[in-house]
């Protein structure tokens, strides 16, 4: 891993932001013209275009494009039984976090009369994008399915790409994930043409299936699903680009140099583009766990690809003069995952801005979110975390607010409105107001 001395810089926040390691971003704009063809594509032909698609990308000939609730069935009964086990533990924990974050409406009386509501909704129906090939995650279809269900969204779709491997059908676990959450609506489609399809819905009459249009469109995907989220952004609502993985770690004298060794090469084991930042103001601390990583990385099972995302220039060592200047070389990498491993760590942890997730202590690795730990693994990537957030159950949800004022709170505004809507040259809006007084004291309405 690379070292990046920051100790006696004194750099703005901007040049922090630069300083700290990360992949040059893909250029998106490079796929947008293939994605703009097959959204419109889908649009124009429906099930026609995504059998082409399915026989291109996807190497499968497809006859129903739904996959029948039976075979959502079957991957239920067919799941080894530790992986189900596995994914019902988590799916407990997710769903107690998720509901917990249920946000309560607000209600004020801003002055007598005058009644404001912050009213949750739901979002109606949701799209779910699962990828296939090389990652098969069934654990994002908890990640995503169990928030947007604790939500109260009416339904739920799921759309996963088919696999000649399986007949044509999507990847068992994805299939089963989606049945122990009781999802019953899978689409056999895969890439930009499976979010085409969920945003502006798909008939297929030959098998009399409907894919209703969704209103919010969540999940991972590469390139493709990223620039088509990017341009169907305008109809539907969709989440944060959830790129390449990354961790970064910030270590003192009290850290093991073992766990944060296995923490960092578990992130790179994901993708050679995957970033692990160790941030110290400690060298010694930065020794001792690249020795470590030096002794782990060669015998793992992916040990080429961990080695090339250590080493790539989305990887390093961050040396710091203080903990303070930890926290905020922390702060402006914004990491995806953030470990603290110091003293005091939760109080660390609470001076850190920006992260997806922070994990505190010895004893809470990433993994542990990943997969089990009831928090969500769909984080913002690429350094989004100083705006954005993970999925989680108001990712589903919208406030709508709803006013009501009596006849005298509105004619105690009269002056102010009247007055306002002269300074904009919009005097009719002063005119719904005193229209409404004089009606009231019983002058002409
Ligand atoms: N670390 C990934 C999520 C994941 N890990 C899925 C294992 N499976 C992004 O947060
Ligand atoms: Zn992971």
């Amino acid at each position: 891993m690379r070292v990046i001395d920051l100790r006696g810089q004194d750099l703005s926040w901007a040049q922090l932001r630069a300083a700290v390691p990360r992949q040059t971003p893909q250029s998106l704009n490079q796929a947008e013209a293939t994605v703009r063809a097959i959204i419109e594509d889908v649009q124009a032909r429906g099930p026609a275009a995504l059998r082409e698609y399915a026989g291109r990308f996807d190497r499968v000939e497809q006859d129903r494009i739904k996959v029948d609730a039976a075979a959502i069935q079957d991957a239920v009964h067919q799941l080894d039984p530790a992986v189900r086990h596995g994914l019902e533990s988590a799916i407990a924990r997710c769903r107690a976090f998720a509901a917990a974050q249920r946000p309560a409406d607000a209600e004020v009386e801003v002055a007598p009369g005058a009644k404001l509501v912050h009213r949750w909704t739901p979002v109606a129906r949701v799209g779910l994008y699962v990828p296939g090939g090389l990652a098969v995650y069934p654990s994002s279809v908890v990640m995503n399915v169990v928030p947007a269900q604790a939500a109260g969204v009416d339904s739920v779709v799921l759309c996963t790409p088919p696999q000649a491997e399986f007949g044509g059908l999507p990847h068992p676990t994805i299939l089963a994930a989606a049945g122990l959450l009781g999802v019953d609506e899978v689409w056999a489609i895969g890439g930009a043409q499976a979010l085409a399809a969920m945003a502006h819905g798909v008939s297929d009459p030959d098998h009399g299936d409907t894919l209703e249009a969704v209103q919010t469109i969540t999940g991972p995907g590469n390139i493709f699903v990223a620039t088509a989220k990017r341009l169907l952004r305008s109809v539907v609502g969709v989440d944060a680009e959830a790129g390449t993985t990354e961790i970064a770690v910030i270590a003192d004298h009290t850290a093991q140099a073992d766990y944060v060794a296995a923490d960092l090469i578990s992130q790179a084991e994901h993708d050679p583009d995957a970033g692990s930042v160790l941030i110290t103001h400690q060298p010694d601390v930065a020794d001792r766990v690249a020795a470590a990583v030096a002794r782990m990385a060669p015998q793992a099972r992916h040990a080429e690809r961990i080695k090339t995302a250590l080493e790539g220039p989305q990887s390093g060592v961050i040396l710091t003069e203080s903990l303070d200047a930890s926290i905020q070389a922390a702060d402006a990498y914004a990491a995806e995952h953030l470990e603290i491993h110091t003293d005091n760590a939760w109080e660390v942890a609470a001076r850190v801005r920006n992260a997806g997730a922070i994990f505190v202590g010895p004893y809470s690795p990433v993994p542990l979110g990943d997969y089990a730990a009831g928090s969500n693994h769909v984080l913002p990537t690429g350094g989004s975390a100083v705006h954005a957030q993970g999925l989680c159950t108001t990712s589903f949800m919208k406030a709508v607010q709803v006013i009501e004022y009596t006849q005298e709170a509105l004619g105690a505004l009269q002056t102010d409105i009247v007055a306002l809507a002269e300074a904009e040259n919009l005097p009719n809006h002063g005119v719904a107001v005193t229209v409404r007084a004089a009606a009231a004291t019983g002058g002409e309405g």
